[in-house]
Protein backbone atom coordinates (compact mmCIF):
# COMPACT_ATOMS: atom_id res chain seq x y z
CA UNK A 1 0.00 0.00 0.00
CA UNK A 2 1.04 3.56 -0.63
CA UNK A 3 0.36 5.53 2.28
CA UNK A 4 1.41 9.26 1.74
CA UNK A 5 1.69 11.90 4.26
CA UNK A 6 1.25 15.16 2.79
CA UNK A 7 2.70 17.78 5.19
CA UNK A 8 3.19 21.97 5.18
CA UNK A 9 1.97 24.88 6.19
CA UNK A 10 -1.53 26.29 5.89
CA UNK A 11 -1.93 27.07 1.62
CA UNK A 12 1.01 25.06 0.83
CA UNK A 13 -1.18 22.49 -1.37
CA UNK A 14 -1.87 19.82 0.72
CA UNK A 15 -5.68 19.77 -0.30
CA UNK A 16 -4.64 20.84 -3.70
CA UNK A 17 -2.48 17.98 -4.24
CA UNK A 18 -4.18 14.67 -2.31
CA UNK A 19 -7.05 15.63 -4.45
CA UNK A 20 -4.49 15.02 -7.65
CA UNK A 21 -2.89 12.01 -5.46
CA UNK A 22 -6.13 10.66 -5.34
CA UNK A 23 -7.12 10.41 -8.60
CA UNK A 24 -3.54 9.40 -10.08
CA UNK A 25 -2.93 6.37 -7.97
CA UNK A 26 -6.55 5.88 -6.51
CA UNK A 27 -5.94 6.33 -2.96
CA UNK A 28 -8.33 7.22 0.18
CA UNK A 29 -8.05 11.29 0.82
CA UNK A 30 -8.18 11.92 4.49
CA UNK A 31 -8.49 15.65 5.93
CA UNK A 32 -8.19 16.06 8.91
CA UNK A 33 -9.47 19.43 8.13
CA UNK A 34 -12.51 18.92 6.11
CA UNK A 35 -14.00 16.26 8.37
CA UNK A 36 -13.88 18.64 11.19
CA UNK A 37 -15.36 21.21 8.68
CA UNK A 38 -18.02 18.29 8.20
CA UNK A 39 -18.95 17.78 11.87
CA UNK A 40 -19.00 21.78 12.45
CA UNK A 41 -21.28 22.02 9.65
CA UNK A 42 -23.40 18.70 10.87
CA UNK A 43 -23.38 20.90 14.49
CA UNK A 44 -22.12 17.50 16.18
CA UNK A 45 -20.61 17.53 19.63
CA UNK A 46 -16.99 16.72 17.95
CA UNK A 47 -17.97 19.88 15.58
CA UNK A 48 -18.77 22.59 18.52
CA UNK A 49 -16.06 21.34 20.25
CA UNK A 50 -13.51 21.96 17.36
CA UNK A 51 -15.39 25.78 15.84
CA UNK A 52 -13.72 27.64 18.38
CA UNK A 53 -10.44 26.18 18.07
CA UNK A 54 -10.03 26.30 14.17
CA UNK A 55 -11.74 29.56 14.13
CA UNK A 56 -8.87 30.88 16.17
CA UNK A 57 -6.21 28.86 13.80
CA UNK A 58 -5.20 27.09 16.64
CA UNK A 59 -4.94 23.38 17.13
CA UNK A 60 -7.90 20.92 17.94
CA UNK A 61 -6.92 18.45 20.71
CA UNK A 62 -4.85 15.52 19.77
CA UNK A 63 -6.92 13.10 21.73
CA UNK A 64 -10.19 14.52 19.77
CA UNK A 65 -8.59 14.23 15.92
CA UNK A 66 -6.96 11.31 16.83
CA UNK A 67 -9.80 9.13 17.86
CA UNK A 68 -11.47 10.52 14.79
CA UNK A 69 -8.72 9.05 12.83
CA UNK A 70 -8.63 5.64 14.48
CA UNK A 71 -12.49 4.09 12.67
CA UNK A 72 -10.53 5.38 9.58
CA UNK A 73 -7.55 3.78 9.85
CA UNK A 74 -9.27 0.37 10.03
CA UNK A 75 -12.41 0.76 7.96
CA UNK A 76 -9.75 1.03 4.67
CA UNK A 77 -6.62 -0.82 5.23
CA UNK A 78 -7.65 -3.46 2.40
CA UNK A 79 -7.45 0.25 -0.49
CA UNK A 80 -4.80 0.77 -2.85
CA UNK A 81 -3.17 3.43 0.02
CA UNK A 82 -4.07 6.41 1.81
CA UNK A 83 -3.00 10.03 1.92
CA UNK A 84 -3.00 11.76 5.15
CA UNK A 85 -3.94 15.38 4.51
CA UNK A 86 -3.00 18.04 7.52
CA UNK A 87 -2.64 15.03 9.79
CA UNK A 88 -0.66 14.42 11.73
CA UNK A 89 0.05 18.33 13.30
CA UNK A 90 1.99 17.56 16.45
CA UNK A 91 4.46 14.76 17.48
CA UNK A 92 2.01 13.18 19.29
CA UNK A 93 -0.27 12.30 16.42
CA UNK A 94 2.51 11.08 14.39
CA UNK A 95 3.27 8.56 16.80
CA UNK A 96 -0.07 7.97 17.42
CA UNK A 97 -0.46 7.25 13.78
CA UNK A 98 2.58 4.97 13.42
CA UNK A 99 0.86 3.07 15.67
CA UNK A 100 -2.67 3.47 14.16
CA UNK A 101 -1.18 1.84 11.13
CA UNK A 102 0.99 -0.80 12.46
CA UNK A 103 -2.01 -2.09 14.30
CA UNK A 104 -3.48 -2.71 10.57
CA UNK A 105 0.00 -4.27 9.65
CA UNK A 106 0.66 -0.95 7.47
CA UNK A 107 3.34 1.83 7.74
CA UNK A 108 3.95 5.50 6.48
CA UNK A 109 5.81 5.16 2.89
CA UNK A 110 6.75 8.91 2.85
CA UNK A 111 5.89 11.75 4.42
CA UNK A 112 6.27 14.50 1.62
CA UNK A 113 6.55 18.35 2.76
CA UNK A 114 5.43 21.21 0.37
CA UNK A 115 7.88 23.89 0.96
CA UNK A 116 6.54 27.51 0.35
CA UNK A 117 7.32 31.15 0.89
CA UNK A 118 5.46 32.54 3.65
CA UNK A 119 4.68 35.55 1.65
CA UNK A 120 2.92 33.35 -0.91
CA UNK A 121 1.02 31.61 1.55
CA UNK A 122 -0.33 34.33 2.92
CA UNK A 123 -1.48 35.65 -0.81
CA UNK A 124 -3.27 32.06 -1.26
CA UNK A 125 -4.73 31.98 1.33
CA UNK A 126 -5.91 35.64 0.95
CA UNK A 127 -7.60 34.28 -2.52
CA UNK A 128 -8.96 31.46 -1.37
CA UNK A 129 -10.83 33.39 1.53
CA UNK A 130 -13.11 35.02 -1.19
CA UNK A 131 -14.55 31.92 -2.15
CA UNK A 132 -13.98 29.33 0.81
CA UNK A 133 -16.22 31.47 3.25
CA UNK A 134 -13.36 29.96 5.83
CA UNK A 135 -13.59 32.48 8.85
CA UNK A 136 -9.63 31.33 9.22
CA UNK A 137 -8.96 32.54 5.61
CA UNK A 138 -10.88 35.73 6.06
CA UNK A 139 -8.70 37.77 8.30
CA UNK A 140 -5.08 38.50 8.18
CA UNK A 141 -4.40 38.14 11.95
CA UNK A 142 -5.74 34.41 11.89
CA UNK A 143 -3.69 33.38 8.94
CA UNK A 144 -0.68 34.48 10.43
CA UNK A 145 -1.40 32.92 13.48
CA UNK A 146 -2.07 29.82 11.96
CA UNK A 147 1.60 29.70 9.93
CA UNK A 148 3.07 30.36 13.61
CA UNK A 149 1.17 27.63 14.86
CA UNK A 150 2.49 25.58 12.06
CA UNK A 151 6.06 26.66 12.56
CA UNK A 152 5.71 25.99 16.66
CA UNK A 153 4.11 22.99 16.94
CA UNK A 154 3.85 20.98 13.60
CA UNK A 155 7.15 21.92 11.67
CA UNK A 156 9.11 19.34 14.80
CA UNK A 157 7.13 16.42 13.37
CA UNK A 158 9.41 16.83 9.94
CA UNK A 159 12.77 15.33 12.46
CA UNK A 160 10.43 13.09 13.44
CA UNK A 161 9.98 11.67 9.75
CA UNK A 162 13.67 12.24 9.31
CA UNK A 163 14.69 10.09 12.28
CA UNK A 164 12.65 7.12 10.01
CA UNK A 165 14.51 8.07 6.92
CA UNK A 166 10.77 8.79 5.45
CA UNK A 167 11.33 12.49 4.90
CA UNK A 168 11.08 13.72 1.40
CA UNK A 169 11.61 18.01 0.81
CA UNK A 170 9.69 19.39 -2.43
CA UNK A 171 10.00 23.07 -3.67
CA UNK A 172 6.03 24.15 -3.11
CA UNK A 173 6.78 27.56 -5.23
CA UNK A 174 5.30 27.42 -9.32
CA UNK A 175 2.24 26.36 -11.00
CA UNK A 176 0.12 23.57 -9.94
CA UNK A 177 1.08 21.28 -12.45
CA UNK A 178 4.97 21.57 -12.20
CA UNK A 179 4.17 20.66 -8.23
CA UNK A 180 2.66 17.77 -8.46
CA UNK A 181 5.37 16.68 -11.30
CA UNK A 182 7.70 17.23 -8.57
CA UNK A 183 5.79 14.88 -5.86
CA UNK A 184 5.23 12.30 -8.35
CA UNK A 185 8.49 12.02 -8.98
CA UNK A 186 9.79 11.58 -5.44
CA UNK A 187 6.84 8.92 -4.98
CA UNK A 188 8.03 6.97 -8.15
CA UNK A 189 11.84 6.46 -6.30
CA UNK A 190 10.61 5.14 -3.32
P1 LIG B 1 -6.75 22.43 6.95
O1 LIG B 1 -8.08 22.17 6.41
O2 LIG B 1 -5.76 21.32 6.92
O3 LIG B 1 -6.32 23.76 6.21
P2 LIG B 1 -5.09 24.33 5.46
O4 LIG B 1 -3.82 23.86 6.09
O5 LIG B 1 -5.35 25.76 5.39
O6 LIG B 1 -5.28 23.77 3.98
P3 LIG B 1 -4.34 23.34 2.84
O7 LIG B 1 -2.88 23.54 3.16
O8 LIG B 1 -4.76 21.94 2.53
O9 LIG B 1 -4.80 24.29 1.66
P4 LIG B 1 -4.20 24.26 0.19
O10 LIG B 1 -2.77 24.54 0.38
O11 LIG B 1 -4.53 23.05 -0.58
O12 LIG B 1 -6.81 22.90 8.51
C1 LIG B 1 -7.68 23.92 8.97
C2 LIG B 1 -7.74 23.90 10.52
O13 LIG B 1 -8.28 22.64 10.98
C3 LIG B 1 -6.41 24.03 11.26
O14 LIG B 1 -5.98 25.37 11.40
C4 LIG B 1 -6.79 23.37 12.62
O15 LIG B 1 -7.50 24.26 13.45
C5 LIG B 1 -7.71 22.25 12.23
N1 LIG B 1 -7.02 20.96 12.05
C6 LIG B 1 -6.94 20.27 10.88
N2 LIG B 1 -6.22 19.15 11.05
C7 LIG B 1 -5.84 19.12 12.35
C8 LIG B 1 -5.04 18.22 13.14
N3 LIG B 1 -4.50 17.11 12.60
N4 LIG B 1 -4.83 18.51 14.45
C9 LIG B 1 -5.36 19.60 15.00
N5 LIG B 1 -6.11 20.50 14.32
C10 LIG B 1 -6.35 20.27 13.00
O16 LIG B 1 -4.91 25.44 -0.53
C11 LIG B 1 -4.72 26.78 -0.27
C12 LIG B 1 -5.11 27.61 -1.48
O17 LIG B 1 -3.96 27.76 -2.32
C13 LIG B 1 -6.20 27.03 -2.36
O18 LIG B 1 -7.09 28.05 -2.71
C14 LIG B 1 -5.46 26.51 -3.59
O19 LIG B 1 -6.24 26.58 -4.75
C15 LIG B 1 -4.28 27.45 -3.67
N6 LIG B 1 -3.08 26.85 -4.25
C16 LIG B 1 -2.58 25.62 -3.98
N7 LIG B 1 -1.44 25.41 -4.69
C17 LIG B 1 -1.23 26.56 -5.41
C18 LIG B 1 -0.20 26.97 -6.32
N8 LIG B 1 0.82 26.18 -6.66
N9 LIG B 1 -0.28 28.22 -6.84
C19 LIG B 1 -1.32 29.04 -6.52
N10 LIG B 1 -2.31 28.69 -5.67
C20 LIG B 1 -2.27 27.47 -5.12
Amino acid sequence: MLNIVLFGPPGSGKGTHSAKLVEKYNLVHFSTGDILRSEIAAQTELGMLAKSVMDKGELVSDKLVIDMMRNKISQNKDKNGLVFDGFPRTTEQAAALDKLLAENNLSVSAMIMLDVEREELVTRLQKRSETSGRADDADIRIINNRIDVYNRQTLPIAEYYKKQNKFQNVNGMGSIDDIFDRIVKVIENL
